[in-house]
């Protein structure tokens, strides 16, 4: 392979001559047929250096046995399309970013919960609702392991799901991040059974991206229980055996408190309850997908989340003339600025509603007329303009 003869049949013959004129094949050393002859190097592409060009193709031993240097062939590029099941670049994918920066990247919801909570059914009517792509981390790796059964690796992943424990999580990431590759153009994907606990959560996060949403499907054990059996009858999936089943429920359990806190802590995710109906678990999904991912345009008369620029602007939005009937705003009334009408708008909806009206400035008045320690420190927090406590409030609507 090394000397590369032009013609080997020819080159075959003069090396048993020489073995012949050696005197036996016992003769034969390791260099006998590697030619003498110095050759001069051709030369190296680009003005590559000497040494990169032997840092990139050579091992690096100072007794790398080459006598003769040929141009190396061209290395093929990286390149996704031409390995369409994408089996040979799967080390290489860890280096490359899984979305196009300079292209606007998918909205992707992630669909956790029990095994037979749903993820599957609700992950599809999302997909179809608002035309995403639909991703079954589950499936891929059952298709992966139908696909490559002679394979080591997966074999031994086949048992691991068939016994109801969860794959390895970098074999996991590399599947999720190679479907995702093939998929680059979809508005939105719905991925659905990932992350299973915080480590892939975080891998996820440092590998591919932030999620836009984390929809939680909680659903009760005895729910879990009854669906799996009833699907166990139609589908027979192999992780749906008794044992298996009891596993990816215990799995489930020691890792969904962690993982939904984590999320909640980055405020991405929503619980909903999915003991119920099949469409009313997806009617409450998808008003809570249409107000995060497709928030409208215009703001709509109704109750809104605070608009921090109304704050911004209080001096100039004292305005009396609001339309004092139903649609007032109550969350707006406690954040708006003073004389913007808190008190006329908190006694109409407390009369509507057979509530009582408290005002904190009429309790802090009132505590300011008694002689008390509380008032002392009151009327000089007030006077310097600072606002008082919340603790002293609390104090003073337990005494008035
Ligand atoms: N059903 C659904 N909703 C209903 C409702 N509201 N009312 C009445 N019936 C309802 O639903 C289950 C059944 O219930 C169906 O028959 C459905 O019609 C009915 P389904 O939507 O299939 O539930 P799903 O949550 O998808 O249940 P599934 O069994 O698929 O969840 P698992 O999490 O167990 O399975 P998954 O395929 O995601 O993962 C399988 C295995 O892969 C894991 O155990 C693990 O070993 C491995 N894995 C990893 O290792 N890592 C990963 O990241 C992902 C998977
Ligand atoms: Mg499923």
């Amino acid at each position: 392979v090394c000397y590369k003869p032009e013609d080997p049949v020819e080159y075959l013959e003069s090396c048993l001559q020489k073995v012949k004129e050696l005197g036996g094949s016992e003769k034969v050393k390791w260099d006998t047929f590697v030619s003498q002859e110095k050759r001069t190097l051709p030369p190296l592409n680009g003005g590559q250096s000497r040494r990169s060009f032997f840092r990139n193709v050579m091992p690096d031993n100072p007794n790398f046995p080459y006598r003769r240097y040929d141009r190396l062939p061209p290395i093929h590029q990286f390149s996704i399309e031409s390995d369409t099941d994408l089996s040979e670049t799967a080390e290489l994918i860890e280096e490359y970013d899984v979305f196009d920066p300079t292209r606007p990247r998918p909205k992707i919801i992630l669909v956790i919960g029990g095994p037979g909570s749903g993820k599957g059914t609700q992950s599809l009517k999302i997909a179809d609702r608002y035309g995403f792509e639909y991703v079954s981390v589950g499936e891929l790796l059952r298709k992966k392991i139908h696909n490559t059964s002679s394979n080591r690796k997966w074999s031994l992943i086949a048992k691991i799901i068939t016994t109801g424990e969860l794959a390895p999580q970098e074999t996991t990431i590399t599947e999720i991040k190679q479907r995702l590759m093939q998929i680059p153009d979809e508005e939105g994907i719905v991925i659905d059974g990932f992350p299973r606990d915080v480590a892939q959560a975080i891998s996820f996060e440092d590998q591919i991206c932030t999620p836009d949403l984390v929809v939680f499907l909680a659903c009760s054990n005895q729910r879990l229980k009854e669906r799996l059996v009833k699907r166990a009858e139609q589908q027979g999936r192999p992780d749906d055996n008794l044992k298996a089943t009891q596993r990816r429920l215990i799995n489930f359990k020691q890792n969904a408190i962690p993982l939904v806190k984590y999320f909640q802590e980055k405020g991405l995710i929503m619980t909903f309850d999915a003991d119920r109906d099949e469409e009313e678990v997806f009617n409450d999904i998808s008003m809570t997908v249409d107000n995060k991912l497709f928030p409208p345009k215009e703001p709509i008369a109704g109750p809104s989340e605070l608009d921090l620029s109304l704050i911004m602007d209080s001096v100039d939005i004292v305005d009396t003339d609001y339309d004092f009937e139903d649609q007032v705003i109550i969350a707006s009334i406690q954040y708006r600025g003073p004389a913007c009408g808190k008190g006329p708008q908190c006694e109409k909806v407390a009369q509507k509603y057979g509530l009582t009206h408290l005002s904190t400035g009429d309790l802090l008045r009132r505590e300011l007329s008694s002689l008390s320690e509380r008032s002392k420190l009151i009327r000089d927090l007030m006077e310097s303009g600072e606002l008082v406590p919340g603790v002293i409030l609390e104090l003073c609507l337990k005494t008035h």
